[in-house]
């Protein structure tokens, strides 16, 4: 078993000794560390964004609750509830729009786009998971979209996770990929339908994080 200490532990976490861009599938890429850099805006952003529209568990259209709390920013919102997913310009639980999207997520999502092939990124829809130990997101596609040829652009922040990319068909089984604070996946092309989840998050305590991971998915929803 490896040692472990405070350098350990730096190394365990480091993007520099795995490839810093690597293939998912057709049309998916992963960008490691590609958000790294901008945490304190990043956490005054999503600050601004809970004190409007607070993390709430929604619930699915059988009545589970999620485990992971969302909320969203930018003209479109996505919800769960009783009637279905969809999206939606008004938040539901405060009546009024979400909150803008802010200037930073636009920036970062695009260049990512670029640096992956979608080089005329446009979204309109943020979605904000907040993940805590425990928490998980069960195999699904992302289908409540207009256009299945708008990529997606998925950027990790906290705790580590491990996301499970799948094939078309929900029975694929997924391979299993580790995403840790300031990893950018975008997904597109024969990919976009691909079922993927989130494994239960391992417990931890992230130094900047604290014990949550925040998942930002920006998409062009309409
Ligand atoms: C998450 N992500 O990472 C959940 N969907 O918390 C997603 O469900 C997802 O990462 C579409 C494309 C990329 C994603
Ligand atoms: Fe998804």
């Amino acid at each position: 078993m490896k040692a472990k200490g405070v350098t350990g532990d730096l190394f365990e976490d480091s993007a520099a000794v795995l490839p810093p861009v690597e293939s998912l599938g057709e049309g998916a890429v992963l960008l490691r560390g590609f958000a790294t850099g901008h945490d304190e805006q990043l956490q005054r952003e999503l600050k601004a964004i809970a004190q409007v529209a607070p993390f709430r568990h929604l619930v699915t259209p059988t009545g589970q609750r999620m485990s992971v709390a969302m909320t969203n920013c930018g003209p479109y919102g996505w919800i769960s509830d009783r009637r279905g997913y969809r999206y939606e310009s008004i938040d539901p639980d405060s009546a009024k729009p979400w909150p803008a999207l802010p200037g930073f997520f636009l920036d970062l999502a695009q260049r990512a786009a670029t640096e992956a092939g979608y080089p005329n990124f446009v979204p309109d829809a943020c979605l904000i998971n907040r993940y805590e130990p425990g928490s998980r997101l069960t195999l699904h596609q992302d289908k409540n979209e207009r256009d299945f040829k708008e990529p997606i652009v998925s950027v990790s922040f906290g705790l580590p996770a491990v996301f499970l990319f799948g094939g078309h068909a929900r029975a694929d089984r997924p391979r299993r990929v580790r995403l840790i604070h300031g990893d950018v996946a975008v997904w597109g092309g024969p990919s976009r339908l691909n079922f993927h989840g989130i494994a239960p998050l391992a417990d931890g305590d992230h130094p900047f994080m604290g014990p949550y991971r925040i998942n930002l998915t920006l998409r062009r929803a309409r």
